[in-house]
């Protein structure tokens, strides 16, 4: 920990006692208040209203049992989460994981991440993020929607279109949401937009699905063009994952002339010399929900090699890790360096551990910060929710133009603030005093609360 502000290592003790061996959610916290030293110093005020001390602690954190019935009968039990970190700006807003490593640590870390993030979109959405530890791989369709139902008989009591507005994460899709938005209208007799990334049929925004692949793409491509005078063009790269993210990351780099070369899961991963042929992912993930190793009996040519990791030591200019966080050590960045990267940018929370971005900084590689980069989604989850309000529906292309200028105003605050703060070209620090600043103005107006 390199703090060496006395008040932000006061801060950073407390919050580690409070919230002992939580080590992704430590990790998260302590990675803004590094950025947020040359902000205190300018702005005295901040510390005095408590602003720090305050933005560190979740308003409310929500566990509950979440009890289902198996196909075989048998009574399933698994833990939901749902953290309402920071409303200053907006109703809570951020995903719903299902993964069984899911736990407060990662709730929290991802509620955290989700308030500066949502404060870059310049929407108007307070940060929080929910799940379970539920593992849907290999549950059928009514396991999955009976675990959904029973999930939102408790989450309802506390969310709500003005309130609280989940959307998906990892585990979660299209499905999920359904039977989720189903129970939620069930319970309260009342439909409204309570959750985004609903199906088009039922108030969903066209290019929601699209929007975080594109919307990484569309930061990067501002970031490469800005920063270094070149673009996806003849690029190759690699994006690790073959979810949601992952899919829609190589749509867009590989419409904007890259040649992605490779994706993952968490057994191993693909690559493919000749590019990545997006129809036949799309056929196993999203149509079979199938396994990527799946794609070397379709494609000639193509090799599958198992563990996730190994995927790091293939050659290309441009990495965009879209699987999870911490998928990216020390080792992993030193070997994407050693050949010869030039910008990671990325799509997953956290991917890069605090080593791996010391790396791909020492090494003066372009760097796009989750916050920053993957902010697509959670904005044109804001754009669903307008649409919602006004009960009017946007045309593809109207969201995706919104998308991209939200994308490219993103690039821009955040490169500004790093210049304003003295950390020229750091987006990382760029990235968090942008959406911190935002956030503070609006809890120091509104009191001691
Ligand atoms: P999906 O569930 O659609 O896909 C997740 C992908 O990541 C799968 O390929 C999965 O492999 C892989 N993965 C998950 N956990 C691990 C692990 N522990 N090790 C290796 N691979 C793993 O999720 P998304 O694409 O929606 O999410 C991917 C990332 O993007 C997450 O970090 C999420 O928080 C972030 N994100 C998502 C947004 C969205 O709108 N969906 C918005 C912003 C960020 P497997 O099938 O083997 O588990
Ligand atoms: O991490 C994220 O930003 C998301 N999973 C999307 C959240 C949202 O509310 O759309």
């Amino acid at each position: 920990m390199a703090l060496s502000n006395a008040y932000l290592k006061d801060v950073f003790e407390t919050v580690s006692k409070r919230n002992c061996g939580e080590k992704e959610f430590l990790q998260a916290v302590s990675e803004v208040l590094e950025s947020l030293e040359p902000v205190i110093e300018k702005r005295p005020d901040l510390v005095e209203a408590g602003v720090i001390d305050r933005i560190v602690e979740p308003e409310r954190v929500i566990i509950f049992r979440v009890p289902w019935v198996d196909d075989n009968g048998k009574v399933q039990v698994n833990r939901g989460f749902r953290v309402q970190f920071n409303s200053a700006i907006g109703p809570y807003k951020g995903g719903l994981r299902l993964h069984p490593s899911v736990c407060a640590s990662v709730i929290k870390f991802l509620g955290f991440e989700q308030i500066f993030k949502n404060s870059l979109t310049g929407l108007p959405m307070g940060g929080g993020k929910g799940g379970s530890d539920f593992d849907p791989k290999g549950k059928s369709d009514m396991e999955i929607m009976r675990f959904c139902q029973s999930f939102m008989t408790e989450l309802s009591k506390h969310i709500g279109a003005d309130t609280d507005v989940p959307a998906g994460d990892i585990g979660v899709g299209a499905r999920e949401i359904g039977y989720l938005f189903g129970q939620y209208k069930r319970l309260r007799n009342e439909f409204v937009g309570v959750l985004t990334g609903k199906g088009l049929t039922y108030g969903g925004s066209l290019a929601r699905k699209e929007a975080t692949g594109y919307g990484l793409c569309y930061f990067t491509s501002e970031m490469l063009s800005c920063m270094a005078n070149t673009s996806f063009e003849g690029k190759t790269v690699v994006v690790s994952g073959s979810g949601n993210v992952a899919i829609y990351a190589t749509e867009k780099a590989t419409e904007l002339g890259a040649k992605v070369v490779a994706l993952s899961d968490s057994n191993g991963y693909i690559y493919d010399p000749n590019g990545i042929q997006l129809d036949i992912v799309k056929d196993i993930k999203e149509v079979k929900r199938g396994r990527i190793k799946e794609y070397v009996d379709r494609v000639p040519g193509s090799t599958y090699t198992e563990g996730c990791k190994g995927i790091w030591t293939i050659k290309c200019d441009i990495a965009l890790p879209c699987a999870t966080q911490n998928e990216i050590d020390k080792e992993s960045a030193e070997a994407l360096v050693a050949n010869g990267v030039m910008c990671v940018s990325e799509g997953a929370n956290m991917p890069s551990t605090p080593e791996a971005i010391e790396t791909f900084q020492k090494a003066g590689i372009l760097f796009g910060p989750a916050k920053a980069a993957n902010a697509g989604g959670v904005a044109t989850s804001g754009l669903e929710m307008s649409q919602n309000s006004e009960r009017l529906s946007w045309t593809f292309e109207e969201v995706d133009a919104k998308l991209k200028g939200i994308m490219i105003n993103i690039f821009h605050n955040a490169y500004n603030a790093a210049n304003e703060y003295s950390q020229a070209g750091n987006l990382v620090a760029g990235a968090n005093i942008a959406g911190f600043l935002k956030i503070a103005e609006a809890m120091k107006a509104q009191g001691v609360c």
